[in-house]
């Protein structure tokens, strides 16, 4: 029994991590020598063509992140449950990112922080409170049930949009192609945690953000996307941005990571760009959590978030 931990980030923590948690377990690196034959477990993050062939006795996949389209393209991928991270840890840094960037566009803090750079003293003496502003999460799933539940509590307006119906407590819920106006014309802050997927590749759009409520306290929809950066057309983000339809956006994922030095992104004034970090898998929990799933099925127990290939996610 072997595992090959096959990512583009830095594998040493990685390595270091499993081997400490499970000394029982071999830990190797694609560039080492070892016998593929007795590889059972791989952990991949964009793990490189070819890096996932020939392992006759692979057992399982599992991707170091929640999202797992980094696999899903993967030419030749073996046909193996592939399992993807749930940890709190991932789930609360998050939601904290969420939080965050709602709470920046209802205290209207660029605006105060352009105003310190001027020396500038003016009031909003009626600024809105949060449960005037909807928020609207596309991805009502692990990440998007977490971040709805705190921004409730902070008081906001939330409401969820997923692929099929659920019933979740606490914020009011739409579904399919056919909820997805309803939706939209409910929402001031957009907060895409979707998976990347052929269905919503693309989806974050001008068709879409025209859509977006114009009657809130915000003075014009913004957009957060921290799911991925397919599921966005920048440059109806920035021309959306330019005309009024959008009102500022927070982007932590791109079409090209990292985001190409000429995106008009990087300068324009109403954009915040973060490098894909709203929610790192620390090496540290979520190789806790792989080698509990790994434990798991050792001992003939089910794996948990198994990902559904047809679907995608
Ligand atoms: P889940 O699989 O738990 O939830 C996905 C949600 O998206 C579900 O509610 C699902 O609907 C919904 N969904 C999927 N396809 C569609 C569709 N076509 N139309 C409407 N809704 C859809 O995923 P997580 O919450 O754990 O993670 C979501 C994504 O967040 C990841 O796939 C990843 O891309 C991204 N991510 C980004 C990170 C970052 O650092 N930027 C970190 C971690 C994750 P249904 O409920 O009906 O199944
Ligand atoms: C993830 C990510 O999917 O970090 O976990 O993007």
């Amino acid at each position: 029994m072997t595992l090959l931990v096959a990512t583009t980030w830095d594998p040493e923590p990685w390595v270091e991590r499993f081997q400490s948690l499970m000394p029982e377990l071999p830990v190797v690196i694609p560039g080492d020598i070892f016998d593929r034959r007795r590889v059972s477990y791989v952990a991949a993050w964009g793990p490189k063509s070819g890096a996932l062939s020939g392992l006759p006795a692979l057992e399982v996949i599992f991707s170091l992140g929640a999202g797992v389209d980094h696999l899903m393209g993967y030419p030749d991928l073996p046909p193996v449950p592939i399992v993807r991270v749930m940890s709190d840890d991932l789930t609360t840094r998050m939601s904290e990112y969420v939080v965050l960037h709602c709470l920046l566009y209802l205290r209207d803090q660029r605006r105060y922080d352009a105003q310190q750079r001027a020396k500038i003293w003016e009031q909003d003496r009626s600024p809105p409170r949060a449960s005037d502003v909807r928020v609207g999460i596309m991805g009502v799933g692990v990440l998007g049930q977490d971040a709805a539940r705190k921004l409730s509590m902070m008081g906001f307006d939330v409401a969820g949009w997923s692929r099929t119906p659920r019933a979740v407590d606490g914020f009011e819920t739409f579904a399919g192609r056919e909820g997805l106006d309803a939706f939209l014309a409910r929402t001031d802050i957009l907060v895409c945690l979707l998976p990347l997927t052929p269905e919503t590749r693309g989806i974050l759009n001008r068709t879409l953000f025209e859509r977006l409520a114009r009657d809130g306290r915000l003075g014009g929809p913004f957009l957060i996307n921290a799911g991925r950066g397919g599921l966005q057309i920048e440059q109806d983000i920035v021309a959306c941005l330019d005309d009024g339809t959008l009102k500022g956006a927070t982007l932590d994922v791109f079409e090209t990571e990292p985001l190409p030095e000429d995106s008009p992104l990087w300068l324009h004034p109403r954009v915040t760009v973060t490098p894909h970090v709203s929610a790192v898998s620390s090496p540290d929990a979520t190789a806790r959590s792989i080698v509990e799933q790994i434990r798991r099925h050792e001992a003939g127990e089910p794996l948990e978030g198994v990902v559904d290939l047809a679907r995608g996610y």
